[in-house]
């Protein structure tokens, strides 16, 4: 049994059009009610209107990515609970409305980080990158973070410190939007005084509270999925570490297996994101679907190139750390022991060809990801063919 293969669609905004996810041979897409304000209800009037422009393209809506958590919720502070009132009747909407996958993540702040967004590949196309020692400099110097020294070594303050000092102002300036990008479907920036204002907000929350959240959370939401019938899938950290200064719960396998049990059900699953967890060494992505297979209800495929200093690019999806061949094997193993056809999608690729020209999300353009979508297809559909 093939995948379930989707592409990420922003919503009527992207510039990417649900015809073209089509035309890349997608059966369905994964999106999300960007529009509506963190940790309001979504109704089931506006799920059915995004439904049906879905419908109508020829596609499905396969997964909700993301119903995302308020940082009420992450922290237990202010409207949490009336926050986890809302996330219960936007799951029962949308299972009302037929939908059947859910994904979130519980990463505290900031989504995804990385700084650069124009990494230029040597063929001319352009990925995203993480680079350690700029990150370090964006932290210590721009948006100089309290205490933020403590948080690295002096071998990295060092190196920082270096890379800062050559650094052009225009670069500084990029640098500072791309680390503070926000989340991925807003066109909002974070300011400064705003990241500093979150941050604070996060004093005396460690790893131990953060998780203690996110499993009341879970409690709480969980029993309310399983009824409608849905699987939710919290997607992994990344990267797979502490960014700022704020605790990061779902990192290893450890983690994944800790958030399962915290509320026993078909309900309360994964996003298996190989870019993300391929990012720690430490992490073994095949033993992870080999162990906790029964609990992935999505599947994110991408590829990164990680080195000794820290810091990764985004490669090509069959190139990089990530064993492709070995995780798609896996892969097909459980889809068949489990006899079901788990929703992927191609995560992110290069930016190439006419999408050089175009605007699009850093990570959402058209082509890489049809480049990407369509190897990882072949490789799939090989190895299904040939066992
Ligand atoms: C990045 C994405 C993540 C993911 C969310 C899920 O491109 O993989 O932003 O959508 O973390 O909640």
């Amino acid at each position: 049994m093939l995948m379930h293969q989707t592409m990420r669609w922003f919503g009527p905004d992207d510039p990417v059009s649900l015809a073209d996810i089509r035309q890349a041979g997608c059966a369905g897409v994964v999106t999300a009610l960007h529009h509506i304000p963190v940790g309001e209800v979504w109704t089931v009037e506006e799920i059915n209107k995004r439904k049906s422009v879905i419908e109508a393209a020829g596609l499905t809506w396969t997964v909700i990515e993301s119903l995302p958590v308020s940082e009420d919720i992450k922290r237990q502070s202010g409207n949490y609970l009336q926050h986890i009132d809302n996330y219960k009747t936007s799951l029962l909407n949308l299972a009302a409305c037929g939908l059947k996958v859910v994904t979130y993540n519980f990463m505290p702040v900031l989504d995804w980080v990385r700084t650069d967004v124009n990494y230029e590949m040597p063929d001319g196309s352009k990925a995203l990158f993480y680079e350690r020692a700029a990150f370090v400099a964006f932290d210590l110097f721009l948006l100089k973070r309290p205490g933020a020294e403590k948080d690295y070594s002096k071998d990295e303050i060092e190196k920082a410190t270096l890379r800062f000092g050559q650094m052009p102002q225009q670069e500084k300036d990029t640098l500072f939007k791309n680390a503070l990008l926000g989340l991925p479907g807003s066109k909002e920036q974070f300011t400064a005084e705003q990241i500093h204002a979150a941050l604070k907000n996060y004093e005396g929350i460690d790893t131990a509270r953060l998780k203690q959240h996110l499993f009341y959370f879970l409690q709480q939401v969980v029993p309310v999925a399983e009824a409608g019938g849905l699987k939710m899938a919290i997607h992994p950290d990344d990267p797979p570490y502490s960014v700022l200064g704020l605790p990061r719960i779902m990192s290893t396998e450890q983690d994944a297996k800790e958030i399962i049990d915290c509320a026993p059900s078909p309900a309360n699953g994964l996003c298996y994101c190989t870019g993300s967890l391929g990012v720690r060494s430490d992490n073994d992505l095949t033993g992870i679907i080999q162990r906790l297979g029964d609990h992935i209800h999505f599947i994110h495929l991408r590829s990164t190139k990680r080195d000794a200093e820290g810091n990764f690019f985004e490669a090509d999806h069959l190139d990089g750390d990530v064993d492709m061949y070995a995780v798609i094997k896996e892969i097909v193993r459980m889809s068949r022991r489990r006899s079901v056809s788990v929703p992927m999608r191609p995560d992110h690729g290069h930016q190439m060809l006419d999408d050089l020209k175009k605007t699009t999300y850093p990570g959402y353009s058209a082509i890489g990801r049809l480049r990407g979508l369509a190897e990882l297809r072949g490789l799939e559909m090989g190895i299904v063919r040939g066992s």
